[in-house]
Formats: C-alpha cells, structure tokens, sequence
C-alpha cells in the first residue's frame, strides 16, 4: 500500500532566488499537507551522507558542495499517495525534461539546480524524513 507522506528539500538556489513562498504555495494547492517544516543549513558532511547512495556518481561532489552551500528549507508532505503524487507534481530530475507547470521547469535552472528534492520511495520518504525531523516535531 502507498504511504501517505513524502519528504521534500527547496535547494539552495531555488530558496536563495526567493522561489520558496511559490513552491509551498503550488504544494499546498496540490493538495499536500505541511506536516513538519524547517530551514536547516548542512554541513559538507551532513548533505554527503544524505545523497551518500550517489557517493560514486561523477556528480557527487559537486552535487554535495551545492547542497551545502546555503540553506535549504526542508519539510514533510502528508496526501494519500505522496510519494508519486509529489514526484508527479516536480517532474523530472533535468528540468529541461520535465513537463510545463512542474515545481522543476517554473524554477530549476539545471539538473544539479532543479528547485528541489523528492523522495523516491516510501522507505527512503522514511529514512529522509528522520534525518531531518525528530518524531516531536511532526505535526
Ligand atoms: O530523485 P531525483 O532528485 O530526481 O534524482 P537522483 O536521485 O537521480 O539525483 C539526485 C540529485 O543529484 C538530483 O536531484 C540532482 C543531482 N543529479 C542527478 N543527476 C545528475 C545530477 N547532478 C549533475 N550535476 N549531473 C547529473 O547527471
């Protein structure tokens, strides 16, 4: 069965570019449920270890340098279906791919900067949404 709550991140550029209030707005009038919020600014070694299933990838230094280089305002998204739902509602991971009016082509400059993340599975919704949020902190 699908869960019923996804975890997100607004990247750096996107957040430094004053997009965040038009990225909550587009994920509330999606339908989703804050549930959890918070403005966090991660250490080298803290964004390494979140995207450290990509540590062999070309792009992983560069991808954990832009993480880290400013803050990102990170939350939980409640809907039935979340995951899919949210990862529909940003589009694909090159904006210059994803479909007109997703979170990813209003506001992603390119594949590295693409306005935000989007969990991949419930399991993974799990182990971001802990990484980040004690269970007090969720509402
Ligand atoms: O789940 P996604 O964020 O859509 O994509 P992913 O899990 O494959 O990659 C995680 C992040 O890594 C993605 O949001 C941006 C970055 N990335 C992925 N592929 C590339 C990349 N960055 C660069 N510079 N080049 C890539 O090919």
């Amino acid at each position: 069965m699908a869960g019923n709550f996804t975890f997100t991140m607004i990247k750096p550029a996107a957040y430094e570019n004053k997009h965040a209030g038009k990225i909550l707005d587009m994920i509330l009038q999606g339908g989703f449920r804050i549930k959890a919020i918070k403005l966090v600014k991660l250490s080298y070694e803290q964004a390494g270890e979140f995207y450290g299933i990509h540590k062999d990838r070309p792009f992983y230094n560069d991808l954990v340098t832009f993480m880290s280089s400013g803050p990102v305002l990170a939350a939980i998204l409640e809907k039935e279906n979340a995951v899919d739902d949210y990862r529909k509602l940003i589009g694909s991971t090159n904006p210059a791919d994803a479909a007109e009016g997703t979170i990813r082509k209003l506001f992603g400059i390119s594949v590295q900067k693409n306005a935000v993340h989007g969990s991949d599975s419930d399991e993974n919704a799990a182990i971001e949404a802990a990484f980040f949020f004690s269970a007090l902190e969720r509402c």
